[in-house]
């Protein structure tokens, strides 16, 4: 039996088969877990009903985070084929791309500021809040992905540090408000990793190098390196866990400097 055997969750984020949602939804599969999906727009409709249909799930539904009646219609969709579920993963972030080039302090404005944090931070508590009377059974949880940027000044990433840092914050409070019912709420911060949101990312070659280069496992990590992790954090197996990050980098946030000879 897989420890997420008949565990339905639902996992918002697929955009394609690099998305870091996608190495979830492969190790929940693995692991017995029953799936739902969401998908932002129709552009990525169709790559998601595949994907879906891969996993052996035919609950494929329309969710614009930054929208209230989208995530109000989302859930409406879902309830016609569960009447509650187990797992909520949130696999979203965005800032407009003007937001995540140059300077920090040339960069930011009130609006990049505000659709960061709505999109990449709120979204979670909104779905959350949503989802809640979903998962009162006992032993539920929700996962959401973070970046070192929520807790290290970085370069280019910019008002997204500070959105993943609002959404760190928000795992604490979530866990904190949820413990109660029963509800674990964790986030997992990823290493990066070559996925449509980083693409024409100016460097981002060079940040894996650095990364290849310096972190004490000496590579990358993989979406299904991050899934596994996902199903450990979602399952029965860490019912003692929850409002914690967990790093999955190959080790580099523990680093104060990197090594001074290779
Ligand atoms: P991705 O592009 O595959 O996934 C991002 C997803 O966010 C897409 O599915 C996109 O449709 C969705 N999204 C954006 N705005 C949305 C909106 N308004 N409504 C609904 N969905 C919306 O990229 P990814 O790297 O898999 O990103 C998933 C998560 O992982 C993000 O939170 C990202 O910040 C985080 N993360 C990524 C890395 C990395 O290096 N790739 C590292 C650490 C954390
Ligand atoms: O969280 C992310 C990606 C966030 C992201 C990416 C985009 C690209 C397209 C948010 N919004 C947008 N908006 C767009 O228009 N990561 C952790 C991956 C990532 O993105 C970076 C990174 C890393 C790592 C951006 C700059 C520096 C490092």
């Amino acid at each position: 039996m897989g420890i997420l055997s008949g565990k339905k969750t639902l996992i918002v984020g697929v955009a394609s088969r690099k998305s870091i949602a996608w190495g979830i939804a492969e190790a929940f599969r693995q692991h017995g877990a029953e799936l739902a999906f969401s998908y932002q727009n129709e552009r990525l409709k169709s790559r998601v009903d595949q994907i879906a249909e891969q996993c052996q799930s035919d609950i494929v539904l329309p969710c614009d985070v930054s929208s209230d009646a989208e995530i109000d219609q989302l859930f409406d969709g879902l309830s016609a084929h569960w009447s509650q579920f187990d797992i909520l993963i949130h696999s979203v972030g965005f800032a407009p791309r003007d937001q995540l080039e140059g300077h920090y302090m040339d960069a930011v404005t009130r609006e990049g500021f505000q659709i960061a944090h709505d999109v990449s931070s709120y979204s979670f508590s909104a779905l959350g809040r949503i989802a809640r009377p979903m998962m009162q059974h006992g032993n539920t949880a929700m996962l959401t992905l973070s970046y070192l940027g929520a807790t290290r000044a970085m370069p280019f990433y910019n008002v997204m540090g500070l959105a993943k840092a609002s959404l760190e914050a928000n795992v604490r409070y979530m866990a904190h408000s949820l413990g109660r019912e029963g509800i674990r709420v964790n986030g997992i911060s990823a290493g990066p990793i070559k996925t449509l949101a980083a693409a024409g990312i100016s460097n981002f070659r060079k940040m894996l190098d650095h990364v290849e280069t310096n972190a004490p496992l000496r590579r990358t990590v993989t979406i299904e390196e991050v899934g596994q992790t996902a199903a450990f954090l979602c399952s029965d197996m860490a019912s003692g866990i929850t409002g914690e990050i967990t790093h999955v980098d190959s080790g580099f946030n523990i680093l104060g400097m990197t090594d001074l000879e290779g």
